[in-house]
């Protein structure tokens, strides 16, 4: 264990703010990550905020605004859980950058992505109780934190639509896998967006904001946009791009891994797959061939309509280098790209290309 209560073969990213991801085979096979294991990605130095004295503000367009302490929350709100996947828009970036560098981004693996049961109350009732005003369009969040690799430095924050903000199961949480929130996980309390990329949804939180706009936040306005190839990122505005919001589809092969020494024969291969707000994976089909021929994988549990699914199948390996990859469909019948050029963008973000391992059969 580290600093951060981490397990010690996180592959880090880096220390100062802290980024880092489980090694694929660790999330392999089991629903829920355990918190040792759930990636974490900061902007900026993890606040140490004191419950005791902390408090959410609810102010903007509504009719009330509010400030509540965790005990209000606690007492004046039903308590509610779900299992939610986290995946970042940077998930799989390292695929992005053996396309073209991608510099000032970390090269995450397919480990940006975690699931976990989350619990608090419901975004929806806290707006409901402040009444909200028919101009609000917008649910905007704000945090301490400071990015300083911005320049100028940024404070932490982000918005989601209005009708995602009271539909969307939405949670403003204190625990994670029934444990309380740690500190490097937002606590003492943070948003969960399920379905929509991990940006949004803000840790530490302290304001809540209705508003007719999307939050003018950094994090909102400029950065986490998908911006064209032959744009230059440092010279991006607020507006460019697209903005990016519900999770597209993906997966990944966390077993085998990449790079491993098999013996030739059957070979177990597993990996997850995750569909995004408002879609569910229908299909895992894995090749052996470059996309010649396709196996259909067995599809794991469905831990409720927020959760990533895991997949396996057996293939049999021959001698020497085999490419395996694998590509998801979702319940629109729409699949993935089959390379990361067709998706290469200069912040590396939503790398959705077919997942591929490479491994060497030997006897
Ligand atoms: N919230 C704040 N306040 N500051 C941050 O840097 N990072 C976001 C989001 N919320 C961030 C934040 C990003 S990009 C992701 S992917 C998730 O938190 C990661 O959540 P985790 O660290 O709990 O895994
Ligand atoms: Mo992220």
């Amino acid at each position: 264990m580290n600093t951060w209560d981490k397990r010690d073969d996180m592959v880090v990213h880096g220390t100062d703010p802290y980024n880092a991801e489980a090694p694929p085979g660790a999330l392999a096979d089991q629903i829920i990550t355990p918190l040792d294991t759930f990636y974490s990605r900061n902007h900026g130095p993890v606040p140490d905020l004191d419950p005791g004295s902390w408090r959410l503000t609810v102010d903007g367009l509504v009719e009330r605004p509010l400030t509540l302490s965790l005990e209000d929350l606690r007492s004046g709100f039903p308590e509610l859980s779900l299992v939610a996947t986290l995946q970042c828009a940077g998930n799989r970036r390292a695929g992005l950058v053996e396309v073209r560098d991608i510099p000032g981004e970390d090269p995450w693996g397919p480990g940006a992505t975690s699931t976990a049961r989350w619990s608090g109350v419901g975004l929806a009732g806290v707006l409901a109780r402040a009444g909200l005003l028919p101009e609000a369009a917008h649910i905007a969040f704000a945090a301490p934190d400071v990015s300083r690799l911005a320049d100028p430095a940024q404070p932490y924050g982000g918005s989601i639509p209005v009708a995602k903000a009271v539909g969307g199961d939405v949670l403003l949480a204190w625990a994670m896998n029934d444990r309380p929130l740690s500190p490097l996980h937002g606590a003492p309390l943070r948003v969960v967006v399920p379905g929509w990329i991990g940006a949004r949804s803000v840790k530490w939180l302290q304001r809540v904001t209705a508003r007719e706009e999307p939050s003018d936040n950094y994090f909102q306005a400029t950065a986490y946009r998908l911006l064209p190839p032959e744009a230059d990122p440092a010279k991006a505005g607020p507006g460019d791009g697209i903005s990016l919001g519900p999770v597209v589809l993906n997966t990944a092969i966390l077993s085998p891994g990449d790079g491993d020494r098999l013996r030739p024969g059957l070979t177990r291969i597993t990996g997850y797959a995750y569909a995004g707000d408002g879609r569910t994976v229908a299909r895992v089909d894995v090749s052996l061939d470059g996309g010649d021929s396709w196996i259909q994988a067995d599809l794991g549990e469905q831990a409720g309509p927020w959760a990533w699914r895991h997949w396996h199948t057996t293939a049999e390996l021959g001698e020497g280098e085999t490419v395996i990859a694998a590509r998801a469909w979702d319940s629109c019948g729409a699949t993935q790209p089959d390379s990361a050029r067709d998706v290469w963008n200069p912040k590396g973000y939503a790398n959705t290309s077919w997942s591929r391992v490479r491994v060497t059969c030997a006897p």
